[in-house]
């Protein structure tokens, strides 16, 4: 019995990951919306999938941001160029933020779950009024 359990146990810690999914999100200068973006800037997530941050053009990264972490989720930071894999393992509202041009609004949002979100009472007071402007800009078109 006592090895049975043990073949076992493997096999139960992962069966949550089998069906999670890969997403990659580009880290760029400028696309059709606009500059200095994630693309795409919204990625709606089961618990246990993962993120892919490339870096497709140079002097970026991706960073949790502390005030926009949900309870218990590990906080994460790529270095500059870094491309970095995050997993998602709590539910909520993420804001990402690129750490050189986060004051032109470099961010994005990751949803975990089935709860949505809406503005502004989601957005901290204290997020400069571009990253506050994209964020708002994002949560209205997942709305849709
Ligand atoms: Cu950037």
């Amino acid at each position: 019995m006592r090895r049975m359990f043990v073949l076992l146990a493997p096999f139960l810690l992962l069966a949550p990951a089998a069906h999670a999914e890969l997403y990659e999100v580009r880290m760029l200068n400028r696309n059709e919306s606009g500059g200095m973006v994630y693309e795409p800037d919204f990625l709606r997530l089961r618990l246990g999938d993962w993120v892919r941050f490339l870096a497709t053009h140079v002097t970026h990264n991706a960073a949790s941001m502390p005030e926009m972490l949900p309870a218990g989720a590990r906080s994460f930071k790529g270095g500059i160029n870094e491309e970095i894999e995050v997993t998602f393992t709590e539910p909520g509202l993420y804001g990402i933020k690129c750490i050189p041009h986060y004051a032109m609004g470099m961010v994005m949002l990751v949803q975990v779950g089935e709860e949505t979100f809406e503005p502004p009472e989601v957005l901290p007071a204290s997020l400069p009024s571009r990253v506050r402007q994209r964020f708002t800009e994002i949560l209205s078109r997942a709305a849709q």
